[in-house]
């Protein structure tokens, strides 16, 4: 087996400097298609040329840089958009581990390693929507349709990339497996003081758009009993909710509401209007879809009860996805290598491109640690030393194939 012996300078000075685009404080604001990101692809496609990786964008944005050879070879990557919000390192840390360990492996005669920055993974139009219409999980006529919130197409927004689109489709065929490094996200590394996760399964997303409408009125001359309030019609379903879904889920099942607003969102109106997500998350199929049905029957009663027009529209499904055995074995054993008993099996609570791809190859991630636990917020951080660790483990495993 060649040793892939990765530069951790070279990692951490790239990392650094895609973070400077769209940098806000500690964190990013680096949406699908937005300046920064389109800066940051082109910047990720010279660093790809300068290691020796053919650059390729695909339609929707995806960039990947290619090795030199045909024959189906690792592919390796994240996504470099964010949340609204964003750490540094969500995404960004697999799309530089990945570019990192595919140059180490040209220069030391190692195995010929493909990296990929996929697009949207965040949902400005879907969650993970670059990687599902890069795995044929939606086809790319109904991904344009989809739209932000501001309704503005996919279609609208992938053409500010146009110029950049390659003429060769590279499609998930010219791979045999993926590996995504990723941060956890999550309190279970720091909290243990490990290093590495191996990945066993992702879970399944659900996320669903909902309306309730009442009937706006004065805030001082409408009596209580009479209000149709569509914010009541909010609360209301948000307690009921928590109560219902206790009897269905364990405690690694997770459920949000994590948009809402208020029309016309004044102290002295009673809003008659909500509009509001549902996210929800579990590792079984049949749990998310028996929630499915609670959280529709709640709505459902809430609105009944409180005389509120109800609307609601399904926007993402991803199922959940069994990491590939073999795979994540080969992890394993490099993290034995590189951080022996400072590493642990686990689930991830996160969606990743894996969860995509994985319909496509063989794939599978490995984790390093979050500080506090701490993503999608600025004061997402990893320390240098478990990035370094990370990466090294990545290059031992896609040795290893
Ligand atoms: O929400 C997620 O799990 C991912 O970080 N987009
Ligand atoms: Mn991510
Ligand atoms: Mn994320």
């Amino acid at each position: 087996m060649t040793e892939i012996e990765i530069r951790p300078e070279r990692l951490l000075g790239d990392l650094e400097t895609l973070r400077g685009f769209g940098q806000c404080g500690s964190g990013v604001v680096r949406p699908a298609y937005s300046q920064a990101d389109i800066e940051a692809r082109r910047w990720l496609a010279g660093r790809m040329e300068a290691a020796g990786l053919r650059p390729v964008f695909d339609t929707v944005g995806n960039l990947f840089g290619l090795p030199p050879g045909e024959g189906p070879c690792l592919l390796m990557g994240s996504h470099s958009d964010s949340q609204p919000e964003g750490g540094w390192l969500d995404g960004a840390y697999g799309v530089i581990a990945a570019l990192e360990t595919a140059r180490a492996s040209l220069e030391c005669g190692g195995p010929p390693i493909a990296a990929v920055s996929f697009q949207d993974e965040e949902g400005r139009f879907s969650t993970l929507t670059g990687s599902r219409i890069w795995s044929g999980l939606i086809s790319l006529a109904d991904a344009d349709a989809l739209t932000d919130d501001e309704g503005i197409t996919l279609a609208e927004a992938r053409a500010s990339m146009r110029d950049l689109a390659g003429a060769e489709p590279v499609g998930p065929e010219r791979f045999s497996a993926f590996i995504e490094a990723h941060i956890e996200q999550g309190p279970v590394l720091d909290e243990a003081g490990e290093k590495i996760g191996v990945v066993e399964n992702i879970v399944g997303i659900r996320s669903e758009r909902f309306r309730f409408t009442g009937q706006q009125n004065h805030a001082g001359t409408t009596p209580m009993h009479l209000r149709r309030d569509a914010f009541q019609g909010l609360a209301s379903f948000a307690t009921e909710l928590n109560r219902r879904l206790a009897g269905a889920v364990t405690p690694a099942t997770v459920w949000t509401i994590g948009q809402a607003a208020l029309h016309p969102n004044a102290g002295s109106i009673v809003p008659g209007r909500v509009d509001f997500t549902v996210q929800w998350r579990d590792a079984e199929t049949e749990r998310l879809d028996r929630m499915e049905a609670i959280i529709h029957a709640t709505a459902d009663a809430v609105a009944a009860e409180r005389g509120l027009a109800l609307e609601r529209s399904a926007y993402a499904t991803i199922d959940p996805a069994p990491c590939d055995p073999d795979l994540a074995a080969r992890i394993e054993s490099a993290a034995k290598s590189v951080v022996p008993g400072s590493w642990r099996r686990m689930p991830s609570g996160a969606l990743h491109d894996a969860a995509n791809v994985a319909h496509r190859m063989p794939a599978a991630m490995l984790f390093v640690p979050s500080k506090r636990g701490i993503s999608h917020s600025f004061e997402e951080d990893t320390s240098r030393e478990d990035l370094v660790l990370g990466a090294r483990v990545l290059a031992r495993a896609a040795a290893s194939l």
